[in-house]
């Protein structure tokens, strides 16, 4: 493969999707994974023309489907030099006596293990080529901690503290790890939080100018092109009127 490559868990909705159209507009080739198969096809539709576009179906929770979804890549496609890990969401807003254990798992799973899972499979490449980038997508939910957030929270100051182990861990080997940590980004991640509820997902977004995907990819873009000698280690990327997780200047 002449391009490059970047592999993009949650290619088919929100953050992923948005950096999928935007590096493939850099000139990335692109691999787009996700559990909605038919959301992978319609992708290739969304990116410019002649973009050369290889999607896998895969949960990243089940980690013989992982390896088995990278290990199916044609060989030309093997080569990947930029992983984006953005696949993830939070499932559910309760105090911690209250929460459920099916969301805390689905968060730890997906979150965190999810990509570890992914990373284990990418990542021996890249050293072996000694050369690549990472980027996690964490949150500020990463840096702070908010009312009812406990263990989404938790999950994203995992993958934090991951991040960090992963560029000690990758620096004798020149590869980028970077981590961006948006604030409220409108996407599909209210609704699946609040399990399908409309109104609630939207609520969240109301009132206020929220990031959108694009904003998010934009810098991520950002990121993927600067120089060799240059690494974009730590960003957080917030609306305007959101100060802190719990700080949200909301119009009247
Ligand atoms: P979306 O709900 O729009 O997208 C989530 C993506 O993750 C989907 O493509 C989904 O694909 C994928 N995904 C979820 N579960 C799994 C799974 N088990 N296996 C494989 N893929 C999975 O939300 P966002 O785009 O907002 O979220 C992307 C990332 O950004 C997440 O890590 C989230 O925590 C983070 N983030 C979001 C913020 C926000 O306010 N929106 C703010 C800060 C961080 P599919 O369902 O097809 O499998
Ligand atoms: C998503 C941002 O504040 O909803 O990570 O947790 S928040």
């Amino acid at each position: 493969m002449e391009k490059k490559i970047v592999c993009i868990t949650g290619a088919t909705s929100g953050i992923g999707r948005a950096c999928a159209r935007y590096l493939a507009e850099e000139g990335f080739a692109i691999i787009g994974c996700g559990r909605r198969r038919e959301r992978l096809e319609a992708l290739k539709a969304e990116l410019p023309e002649g973009t050369p576009y290889h999607f896998l179906v895969f949960d990243v929770r089940d980690r013989e489907a992982v390896a088995e979804a990278i290990d199916s890549l044609p060989a030309e496609w093997q080569s990947i030099y930029v992983l984006i890990n953005n696949a993830g969401n939070a499932h559910g807003l309760d105090p911690i006596q209250e929460g459920s254990l099916d969301d805390w798992d689905a968060m730890m799973d997906i979150n965190v293990k999810g990509l570890l899972y992914v990373s284990k499979k990418i990542l021996p490449g890249m050293v072996a080529r000694k050369a690549g980038q990472v980027i996690n997508i964490g949150s500020t939910a990463g840096k702070e901690v908010y009312p009812k957030g406990n263990v989404y929270c938790g999950s994203k100051h995992a993958v934090d503290a991951i991040t960090k182990g992963m560029r000690l861990d990758l620096n004798p080997y020149g590869i980028k790890v970077m981590a961006i940590n948006p604030g409220l980004v409108d996407t599909e991640f209210s609704l699946v939080r609040f399990k399908g509820d409309d109104e609630r997902a939207a609520g969240v977004y109301r009132g206020f100018d929220p990031l959108q995907a694009e904003d998010v990819a934009d810098l991520v873009r950002y990121a993927v092109t600067r120089p060799p000698h240059v690494v974009l280690a730590d960003v957080i990327i917030l609306p305007t009127a959101q100060a802190s997780t719990t700080l949200l200047h909301k119009k009247e």
